[in-house]
Parts: C-alpha cells; sequence; structure tokens
C-alpha cells in the first residue's frame, strides 16, 4: 500500500509540466480618446524567458484587438496590421508610439486618463502553446 502511494506520488511528479516560459509585461498605458473615437493605441515593453511570439490579444474595452507596426515612408504616417511580432529572449521589446502597438479596435466607450484597462494577450512559446497573459494598462494623455 504505502508502496503503491509512493509510486503514484512519482508518476505525478514527472506527469506534471516543467515551468512555462512565460513574458513580463511592463509599462503597460492606453493612449486617452476623445468622445466618438473608435481606436485606441495600447504600448508596453515586453520581455520573454524563452523565443516567443505575440500573437494577439483581446479586452472588453473593443470590439477586437490588433497588432500593428506604423512607421513614416516618404513623410507618410503608414500603419499596417502584423500577424505576430517576435519576442527574442531575454530581449525587450518595446511597443511604443512610432512603432509596434497594439490597436484597439471598435471602441465601445471613450477610454478617459485614470482608467485601468484589461488586456489579454495571447503568446505562443517554441513548442507552439498559447499562453494568456493578463495586463492591467494605464490610460494616459
Ligand atoms: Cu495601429
Amino acid at each position: 500500500m504505502q508502496r503503491t502511494l509512493l509510486t503514484l506520488t512519482l508518476a505525478a511528479i514527472l506527469a506534471s509540466p516543467a515551468v512555462a516560459d512565460t513574458v513580463k509585461v511592463e509599462n503597460a498605458w492606453v493612449r486617452a480618446t476623445a468622445p466618438g473615437q473608435k481606436v485606441a493605441g495600447g504600448f508596453m515593453k515586453l520581455t520573454a524567458d524563452a523565443d516567443m511570439v505575440l500573437v494577439g490579444g483581446t479586452s472588453p474595452i473593443s470590439t477586437s484587438v490588433e497588432l500593428h507596426f506604423m512607421r513614416m515612408e516618404n513623410g507618410v504616417m503608414e500603419m499596417r496590421q502584423m500577424k505576430e511580432i517576435a519576442l527574442p529572449r531575454a530581449k525587450t521589446v518595446s511597443l511604443a508610439p512610432g512603432g509596434f502597438h497594439v490597436m484597439f479596435i471598435g471602441l465601445k466607450g471613450q477610454v478617459k486618463p485614470g482608467q485601468k484597462v484589461p488586456l489579454t494577450l495571447v503568446v505562443k512559446g517554441g513548442d507552439g502553446k498559447e499562453q494568456r497573459l493578463e495586463v492591467a494598462a494605464e490610460t494616459r494623455r
């Protein structure tokens, strides 16, 4: 009986998954919007502890959340949607105005300074498994 219990415990330990790779999220913020504005940009610093990719997100404040890249091209602001944003191991990737960002599309209301914006980021590790990261972004002007 004792032996069986020990065997089972050992089996449970061996079967338990390894500590998952994760992504540190720092300084997450969303730009405050004007009344009637339908989109908002979200920014943050992301540091993964393994090679991972950011593949999307969701938020209760908008219909959808897209990954975007913005740059100036011949004096014209160009913004395009990205399928994913690479998060190389131990390298801090900045989502910042004028570069990568998340875009809240189809805002359900005005985003006001001081408001906390819940954001769920979806990241994928080398094993292809998706993980959800819960972020509370602050709103700034
Ligand atoms: Cu955008």
